[in-house]
Order: C-alpha cells, then sequence, then structure tokens
C-alpha cells in the first residue's frame, strides 16, 4: 500500500532558482550579489523546506481525518544530524537544486558544508530516535516524535594538550531554518505547590495540585518526511519560556530584578543537554527537563491532536506513547493525575487507561545508568506526582503479595520505591508496572533484561516482555553517506533496496565476480580519499588512504573499552620495538578513534588523554616508518560519521560481553562493507549470525563466562603476571614512554587495569591480539576481503531501522500506515 517511487513533482532548474532568490529576496531581504554564505544556504533550506509543507499539511488532514492509532515517540534526545541533504533526498530535489544553484554560479556542496547539525543527543539513544522517525514517516505511520529543543545541544568536544576540553554548541546562533515556533501553541507546565482536597461538580472529592510556579512549553515543529511516500511526519520539540504571569507578580512586588532573574530560571529548562551518557546525576534541572517535555506533550496530545469531546476512557485506541528509557517516564504519573485529578476517571479505570497507553524500551544493562530519582526531590517538584507513584506502588505489592504470600524480600525487592541508600523512586520499575510491553534493544540484551534485571517482573508478567532489535535508515547511513556504493548495488540490483533492505540479498552472488568486488573495492578506495582530504581540511590531520582503516567510534566509556583497542595499538609497536616484528611486514593501519566523554567522567578523559599521547608518539616513530597511524579527530559527530562509515575496512565492536545493549554503529559499518571485529555483545550476536563466522572476527569471553570469572573473583594482576606481550604494553605506558618520561601521567589508567579492571580488559586481551592478527592475513588477501565485505553488505539488511518500526508495529504498537494520496 506504500507509493514506492519519490514524489514527482512538476518543479524545473529555473523555477528552483526563481524560488531560491525570491527567498533571499522576500524572506531575508538580501539581494543574491549581497549574500553571505549563510544567506544563501537560508534561502536554499527556506526553498526546500517549501516543497515539502503542502505534504506535511495533508499528512496531518489524512491523520485526523481518518482518526488513526498514532504513535507518539517520547524521548528527551533526538540526534538529527545534517537536514538540508536529508530534504533534498526525501524531495528527490537534489539534482535540481545542483543545477539551479549552478545556474546561479553556485554550489550545492559548498553550501551543505556550513551546515550546523543539530546534535540534541548523546549517542546511540538519541540517534536511534532519529532513525526511527525517519523509518516511521517513510513506512506511513501516524506518528509524533516528542522532545526538547536544547538551545545547546551536546557540547563540541576539543583537545588541549591531548586532553578533552568542551565549548558549547550554538546550533542556533544563525537560528534553524527548519522549524517552526509556535507560540501560540504553548502549553503552561507547573512546578512545586502542594496538593489539596476539594468538593468536584457531583459532590465528590478530588484532589488537586496547586503549583507554586508555572512554565510555559513552546512547541518547535519539524517536518519528517518519509522517504518515497508523500508522508511527512512532525518532531515537535519544546522551548522553555518564562510565563507573563509568574513575571507580573514579582514585577508587582516591585523587584525588577528579581522578576528578570526568574525569567532566566524558568527558560534554563531547555537551555542545554546533559552530557551525561548512562550515568544519570540526579540533578534538580534533568527532571525538570523531563517532566517540562512529557506535560506538554500529553496535554498536546490530548488537547490539539485528539476531538474535543473524545472520551478519554478511549485513548489507547488512538494513542500508543513510547517510553525512550526512563527519561520521559514521569508521563505515567502525569497522565495519571490529568485522568483522575482533571477529568475526574475512576482511579482503576485511569489506571486500566494508563497501562494501555504506555510501553517502554530499556537502552541499558549497566546498574549506575538505571535513573532514580530521591522522593525528597519528587515531593518538592511534583507533589502530586509522589503521591501518585506511592499509590501505584501500594497497589503493585499488594498483587506481588497476594502472588508471593510471605515473601516479604521479593516484595522490598521489586517495590518502586527503594529505602536504602536513600528512599527514591526506581524509575524502570515504575515504567515496568505501567507499561504494557517492555522491551530491550537487541535479542541478547532482551533477554539479559528479561532474566536478570528484571527477572522479577517477568516472572509475574512473562508476556509483558519482548525484543526488538535496534535498527538504522538506509536513507542516510547508505544512500546519503555512500553514494559510491548505493550506485553500485543500484547497478546490480535495482534502486528498491533503499525501503526494502532485505533486498541486499540479492547482492550475494556478486561477491562471486571479480569485476564487482573490483568495483567495489575502487568504491571503498574513493571513500578513503574522501575522508582522508576531510581530515586534512577538517583537523590538519595528514594520513596516507593506501592502508588498512581501522575505526572505533562510540562514546568514551570504560565498558566499551576503547583501552583495548589502545593496548594492541601498543603491542604492536612494542613489538616492533623489540624486533619480534619487522615494520616492513606490518599491514599498514589508520587507527581511527572518534569519542566524547562526558565532562565528569575522569577515567574516559584519562583514556582520551592517552589515546592522544599515544598517538603523538606511534605517530613519529622512525621504527613504524609510517606504518601504524592514530587519527583522533575531536568532536566526532554524525556529520563526521557520514564520511568516515564508507570509508572503514574494519569495524571494531569490542565492549565486554553483556555491557553493550545493542549498538548501532556496528549495524552502519557493516552496511557499508565493513568487517567487525567484536565480541558476542549486543546487536553483534545477531550480526554474527547474519553475516557468518568467515565474514566477521568474533573474540573474547561470552556473557555467562564474564559471570563465571566475576562469580570466582575476577584478578586482573594475574592476566598480566601471566601474558609478556601484555605486560609489556602496560610496562609502556607506566614507563612514561607516552608521558615524556613522566611515570604519572597515566597512573590512574594503569593502578585501575591491575587492581580492578571492572569490565576485564586483561582477561579479553590475548584474544583480541589473535583476532587482530587474523585481520591482518585475511587482508593481505584482497579478494577475499572484498568477497566477505560484499556479504556483510548482502547480509545485513535485517538492520534497516524500517524492519525494527514494523517489529515494533507487530508486537507493540499495533498501529497501521495511513498513506498520503494525492
Ligand atoms: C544520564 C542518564 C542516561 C542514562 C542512560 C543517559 C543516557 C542513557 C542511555 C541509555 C545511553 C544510551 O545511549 N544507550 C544506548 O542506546 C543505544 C540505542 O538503543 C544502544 O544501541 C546502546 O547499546 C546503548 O548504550
Amino acid at each position: 500500500e506504500t507509493t514506492q517511487e519519490p514524489p514527482s513533482s512538476p518543479v524545473t532548474v529555473s523555477s528552483f532558482a526563481d524560488e531560491f532568490v525570491r527567498q533571499l529576496r522576500y524572506e531575508q531581504g538580501v539581494d543574491l550579489n549581497f549574500a553571505t554564505k549563510d544567506n544563501l544556504y537560508q534561502a536554499l533550506a527556506g526553498t526546500v523546506r517549501g516543497f515539502m509543507i503542502d505534504n506535511w499539511l495533508a499528512t496531518l488532514r489524512t491523520q485526523q481525518a481518518t482518526e488513526s492509532k498514532i504513535v507518539a515517540y517520547l524521548s528527551a534526545e533526538y540526534l538529527l544530524g545534517p537536514q538540508l541533504e536529508n530534504a533534498l533526498l526525501a524531495t528527490g530535489l537534489e539534482s535540481l537544486a545542483r543545477g539551479a544553484l549552478t545556474s546561479l554560479g553556485l554550489d550545492l556542496d559548498d553550501l551543505e558544508g556550513i551546515e550546523i547539525e543539530p546534535g540534541l543527543g548523546n549517542g546511540g539513544l538519541g540517534r536511534l530516535a532519529a532513525c526511527f522517525i525517519d523509518s516511521l514517516a517513510t513506512l506511513n505511520i501516524p506518528a509524533v516524535g516528542y522532545g526538547i529543543r536544547y538551545e545547546y545541544g551536546i557540547f563540541r568536544q576539543t583537545f588541549v594538550d591531548g586532553r578533552q576540553a568542551e565549548q558549547p554548541d550554538t546550533w542556533l546562533s544563525k537560528g534553524s531554518p527548519w522549524e517552526f515556533p509556535h507560540p501560540d501553541m504553548a502549553v503552561e507546565v507547573g512546578f512545586g505547590g502542594y496538593t489539596e482536597q476539594v468538593t468536584d461538580e457531583t459532590g465528590g472529592s478530588r484532589t488537586r495540585w496547586v503549583p507554586s510556579e508555572s512554565v510555559s512549553a513552546v512547541p518547535y515543529n519539524y517536518m519528517v518526511p518519509g522517504y518515497g511516500t508523500h508522508n511527512v511526519n512532525t518532531l515537535r520539540l519544546w522551548s522553555a519560556k518564562a510565563t507573563n504571569a509568574f513575571d507580573l507578580q514579582i514585577f508587582n512586588s516591585g523587584d525588577y530584578e528579581a522578576a528578570v532573574r526568574a525569567q532566566t530560571v524558568a527558560e534554563n529548562i531547555s537551555k542545554v543537554l546533559y552530557p551525561e551518557d548512562s550515568t544519570p546525576q540526579g540533578k534538580e534541572l534533568r527532571l525538570k527537563q523531563q517532566y517540562f517535555f512529557v506535560a506538554a506533550s500529553i496535554t498536546d496530545f490530548i488537547t490539539r491532536l485528539l476531538p474535543d469531546d473524545f472520551a478519554l476512557t478511549n485513548l489507547p485506541d488512538r494513542v500508543t506513547f513510547q517510553l525512550n528509557d526512563t527519561h520521559p517516564v514521569i508521563a505515567i504519573p502525569e497522565l495519571m493525575r490529568i485522568l483522575v485529578d482533571e477529568r475526574g476517571l475512576d482511579w482503576d479505570v485511569a489506571w486500566d487507561v494508563t497501562r494501555a497507553s504506555f510501553n517502554y524500551t530499556c537502552h541499558t544493562l549497566l546498574p549506575e545508568a538505571l535513573e532514580v530519582w530521591s522522593v525528597e526531590l519528587l515531593g518538592r517538584l511534583l507533589p502530586r506526582h509522589l503521591e501518585i507513584i506511592y499509590r501505584i506502588n501500594e497497589q503493585f505489592l499488594a498483587g506481588v503479595r497476594a502472588a508471593f504470600p510471605g515473601d516479604e524480600l521479593r516484595a522490598r525487592r521489586m517495590s518502586i520505591v527503594q529505602e536504602q541508600p536513600e528512599r527514591a523512586v526506581r524509575m524502570a520499575f515504575l515504567a515496568t508496572v505501567a507499561s504494557s510491553k517492555v522491551n530491550g534493544v537487541a535479542a541478547l540484551h532482551s533477554e539479559l533484561l528479561r532474566d536478570k534485571v528484571l527477572n522479577d517482573f517477568s516472572g509475574l508478567w512473562p508476556e509483558k516482555f519482548t525484543n526488538v532489535t535496534n535498527g538504522v535508515t538506509p536513507r542516510r547511513f547508505i544512500k546519503l553517506s555512500n553514494p559510491g556504493l548505493s550506485e553500485l548495488i543500484d547497478a546490480a540490483i535495482g534502486t528498491g533496496w533503499v525501503n526494502d533492505l532485505e533486498r541486499l540479498r540479492e547482492l550475494e552472488p556478486f561477491a562471486e565476480d571479480a569485476s564487482f568486488r573490483a568495483a567495489f573495492r575502487t568504491v571503498k578506495a574513493e571513500n578513503k580519499k574522501r575522508f582522508v582530504d576531510l581530515l586534512a581540511t577538517r583537523d590538519g590531520i595528514e594520513l596516507s588512504s593506501d592502508a588498512l582503516f581501522d575505526v572505533m567510534v562510540k562514546r568514551l566509556h570504560e565498558y566499551k573499552r576503547q583501552m583495548l583497542k589502545v593496548l594492541h595499538v601498543i603491542t604492536t609497536y612494542d613489538r616492533v620495538l623489540k624486533g619480534e616484528l619487522r615494520a616492513a611486514d606490518l599491514t599498514p593501519r589508520v587507527v581511527t578513534f572518534g569519542a566524547k566523554a562526558a565532562p565528569g567522567y575522569r577515567m574516559a578523559k584519562e583514556i582520551i588523554a592517552l589515546i592522544n599521547a599515544v598517538a603523538k608518539v606511534v605517530n613519529t616513530a622512525p621504527e613504524l616508518e609510517g606504518r601504524l597511524r592514530i587519527a583522533f579527530p575531536a568532536n566526532y559527530n554524525v556529520t563526521l560519521a557520514e564520511k568516515l562509515i564508507p570509508a572503514a575496512d574494519l569495524s571494531e565492536q569490542i565492549s565486554l560481553a553483556g555491557k553493550e545493549a545493542s549498538g548501532t554503529g556496528n549495524m552502519k559499518f557493516a552496511l557499508n562493507g565493513a568487517l567487525t571485529i567484536g565480541t558476542l555483545d549486543g546487536a553483534n550476536v545477531e550480526i554474527y549470525d547474519l553475516v557468518g563466522a568467515d565474514n566477521f572476527f568474533l573474540f573474547g569471553l561470552t556473557e555467562p563466562e564474564v559471570q563465571d570469572i566475576s562469580d570466582a573473583g575476577y584478578r586482573p594482576g594475574s592476566y598480566y603476571e601471566a601474558n609478556a606481550s601484555l605486560r609489556g604494553a602496560i610496562d609502556l605506558i607506566a614507563s612514561g614512554a607516552f608521558s615524556g618520561g613522566d611515570r604519572t601521567t597515566f597512573q590512574m589508567i594503569v593502578s585501575d587495569l591491575l587492581d580492578k579492571d571492572r569490565f576485564m580488559v586483561l582477561a579479553d586481551y590475548q584474544a583480541y591480539i589473535e583476532a587482530q592478527d587474523k585481520v591482518d592475513v585475511a587482508y593481505a588477501d584482497q579478494e577475499a576481503w572484498s568477497r566477505a565485505a560484499i556479504l556483510n553488505v548482502a547480509r545485513s539488511g535485517f538492520f534497516s531501522s524500517d524492519r525494527s518500526i514494523r517489529d515494533y508495529l507487530d508486537r507493540i504498537w499495533h498501529a497501521s500506515p495511513v498513506p498520503v494520496v494525492k
């Protein structure tokens, strides 16, 4: 029922050019001859945007008219990446735009190059949300993404003496041509205050929350165009604005300064994205952000997307609220509050409606990443929500006690409210209790969730637990980012693969075709050149493109084990120094890292400093004859990923088994023809099963082995003592070889590895080195390597986010496509 061909448009080169000039003149008041690059970019964006608006409005109209069920995706993060190229792809206007600009003496690539991406996310979770809204639109599913319009997205990373420094991300400094502000549709959000009992129309008693302050939430709409369809969905991001009422009160009291200060406090709510990834800080402002955006979203949905007379008992027929991790979970008591306190529904009826409306996706297994909000803070900021949570917990625990009489330990384990180390609300438990479905993000992760982290809950409600393996959008991560490969695929199997990615299977026979393999290598070589050129201008890093491109890009986190990769590099260097290996026999490698560390995460920042320090030594070591290079471009983001991933030969996915929930970079690399070196963790397990053992460098402990070693008492020192090559590498760090002879510089890293090594880097070291030696051998046979790379592409179609969305639809959402017809 979906339209497969891109929307045709009657636009011509000259009409496009006319509209572009008109945008410049009449929207910006700028003459073409005097326009700056920013003016030109704005005009181009305005022109392209104009071609999507009719479809957007038609989509809204159709979805309202058909009274369809809508997927409301609640996510604190959307890591969107550059917008212009994506809009050009969706509208099918790229070549017209290029031609029109050329006719005016301008260059499309040049203008694309100045876009600052909206970095409204930290990493995997935020990028997943961006891929999902792309797929929802492409599949014609009525959907709205709700989130926060952070004025400052993820910080800009620079290196000062090799150490990470953070700068504010001023992505809005020149405005954004992609957003539609709607102060006319603002929603008030309250905080603080108290609750009281009031008598309602029927003489009954109701609770009423009387907030002490309120903030206005202003929506900014973004179009989310589908590919090969007319459907254009909405992403609605909320921005905080001080309310007039609030200002007036203080103005009237005569304190002008206080009034202005209060305004700042209110508007701080959407000021900055928290750069913590996996380690929640429990900050008051963060809880404010969370409540701010979900309260606005739920009210918006109920009052603006549903008819005025809608009976809220039918809410689950019209919406499914998907909770992207625990960040939006405060939406649960908020919906209960609206239904019970404001709409007068009976508690039990409201609870049924709520449970049928929410679903929860968990994105982690690390205990420290599970959000917990102190009762003290919740009671102060959201007193009514705390009461509601207590009542939910009471009822829930009564059910647990009825199912397991006398098992008080179990009740305490499962309680939504923990008592130790402080009284606090476990948001993952609240989400699990109040959702219809709970899913993990890869097969192994969902199993571990069910059998370990949430085992008590899956015992109680086995049917609640399911898996949806993550995916990535092939539009951005193949078609846009790898035009060379896309053309090769088009020529081999036609163009239908872009929204039917399993069709990449048809490439399998081409792996045996020598001329296809040669063409495939040519594309990879061109992508490497393009990336090398980019790094030269972007970072002043000079590299040869004639090498094995070994890439590890992801947030810096100990569990992801960038340290293991560093030890491999140092070991290679050490072997050459010791004469165990001749430089001439090394497979030339460029090892590229990209990683931001949470600003307060000390160990992660030390590891960044170590990588840069090792790079400095290795990159200039005469002994290595330039055959081993480290590139660590600062500020890895979506823009850079799109250039880097297509250039990779080897994808590093080396987390300790049982720690990476899924990974999505792993999928992007496989789809772009890199071979993975990886552990059986997250979605690596599924990649390995699909591409086959011959086309994947598997190594390392399995999750049950990790558990056993850990139960027996892990001693990293024993691995150090038993392995001379490992000792050599660690001793080299400790000796000051990468710190100008100073032995204290990296002491924190060395002593942690030897004494704690929470993520078993030392236990997996030997297996990793051996797997890397196999990589070198395999790369020497370029025909066999290309065959394996092509099979990676052909067998990774499963990892399209379109497939993920279909799985969500079948297993969780049960919403149907509503294609817009023209
Ligand atoms: C500050 C609190 C906090 C806690 C957790 C912030 C962010 C998180 C996220 C769960 C971190 C995250 O991005 N998780 C990643 O989600 C991806 C998409 O599902 C997975 O592929 C990654 O494995 C997972 O680490």
